[in-house]
């Protein structure tokens, strides 16, 4: 029988949540940003960008490509590990919902190496990229409903009420 993932929902910020893993929403240099990943490595501390170049000087000398994730150490933050995972550019012109559902599976596959049970994810490509909420609620949803995986708890931890609502909707 398929195991079968807790999803719950949170309003408030990911660099609190006590979780064996949380992700961060990254740009493929792995090297920083605004948003979610601001402020991942600012409370976590310098030694989740040491290693993040150290990742850039050895396998991912192009950067960390969109939809793929891959996992550092948490540094200061209440959690075990960071797995970074870049989101897609949202485009009207392109169907770029196979990424962003990639970025979900790829984190929890990348989770289930390292043993994490337990996961809190951003809500992916929402801000910077600009993907709208209720879709992009909707693929992360059913991306983490659709993932084989032992982690137990995938917890969305939403920053704003907006975001809150789409996803509450999503998993009614
Ligand atoms: N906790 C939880 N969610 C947050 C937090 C937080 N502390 N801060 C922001 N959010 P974004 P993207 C929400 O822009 O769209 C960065 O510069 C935010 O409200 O962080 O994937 C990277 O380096 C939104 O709903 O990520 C990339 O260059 C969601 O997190 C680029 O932005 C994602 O917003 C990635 O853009």
């Amino acid at each position: 029988m398929a195991h079968s993932t807790k999803i719950t929902l949170v309003l408030g910020d990911i660099t609190e949540q006590h979780v064996d893993a949380i992700v961060n929403a990254a740009n493929s240099s792995l090297l920083g940003g605004g948003g979610v990943d601001g402020a991942i490595h600012r409370r976590g501390g310098p030694e989740i960008l040491a290693e993040c170049r150290a990742l850039r000087a050895g396998h991912y000398g192009g950067g960390l490509p969109t939809g793929h994730a891959v996992a550092t150490t948490a540094g200061r933050l209440p959690a075990r590990w960071v797995v970074h995972t870049v989101g897609p550019v949202w485009s009207r012109d392109e169907d770029r919902s196979e990424l962003l559902a990639s970025c979900y599976h790829e984190s929890l596959r990348v989770a289930d190496e390292l043993g994490a049970r337990t996961v809190a994810f951003p809500a992916i490509s929402t801000g910077a990229y600009g993907w709208p909420i209720g879709d992009a609620a909707r693929i992360a949803v059913e991306a983490v409903r659709g993932a084989e995986t032992a982690v137990e708890e995938v917890r969305f931890v939403l920053f704003d009420e907006s975001a809150y609502e789409a996803f509450a909707q999503q998993i009614s």
